[in-house]
């Protein structure tokens, strides 16, 4: 899908004999900036979507509100329900600067006109009930840059393949499709994002 200034492709599938894929996502550009969340519920499944769905619905309706405060309200409604691990990415066109926070594993990369890959390192944890520290990394946007935002289910084998450095998002989530084994052990989620100036 292209907008003003993201193309963005998504590629989505449940771990193998599951209906329901525990993972959600959500995004959305404005004149501003852009911002998109993935979560994956714990354990896999109806449950694992129903928390992690609710943490998107979260998101949607507090667009303007700092991470902080939107893990604070996913807490609070989260109390009895599976927790979830989260990353969020939000681009600044004025700024021309991108943060990315998370909490437990999701991840990033983000690879440059000139081909230079980055990886964020996961950390450890989840949201649930209790307060959690919060990593934010926070970075220059150049033109053209190309972010990929994963779950635990995409291999890091495949995120280096060579196909990554294309420049075209929907062909990127469609080779990293093909190339994806059948028998896949957990929900993956795979957005693919680039940002034109
Ligand atoms: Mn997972």
């Amino acid at each position: 899908m292209t907008q003003m200034h993201m193309d963005i492709s998504v590629f989505q599938k449940p771990k193998k004999g599951n209906y329901y894929c525990g993972d959600s996502y959500y995004y959305k550009e404005t004149e501003q900036g852009f911002i998109c969340a993935l979560a994956d519920g714990l354990g896999s499944g109806e449950y694992a979507k129903e928390s992690s769905q609710l943490v998107m619905d979260i998101i949607e309706s507090n667009t303007n509100a700092s991470v902080e405060q939107i893990i604070k309200v996913c807490n609070q409604k989260l109390v009895g329900k599976r927790g979830v691990v989260l990353g969020i990415l939000k681009v600044d066109f004025n700024e021309k600067n991108y943060t990315f926070s998370s909490i437990g594993n999701i991840g990033l990369m983000t690879i440059s006109s000139k081909s230079e890959k980055k990886r964020n390192i996961p950390n450890a944890g989840y949201i649930g009930g209790f307060p959690r520290p919060l990593k934010v990394l926070r970075d220059n946007l150049l033109d053209e840059m190309v972010f990929v935002m994963f779950s635990d289910g995409v291999d890091s084998l495949d995120l280096s393949s060579s196909y990554f450095l294309g420049k075209d998002v929907s062909k990127i989530t469609e080779l990293f499709s093909h190339f994806l084994s059948d028998s896949i052990k957990d929900d993956t989620t795979l957005l693919v994002m680039k940002y034109n100036a």
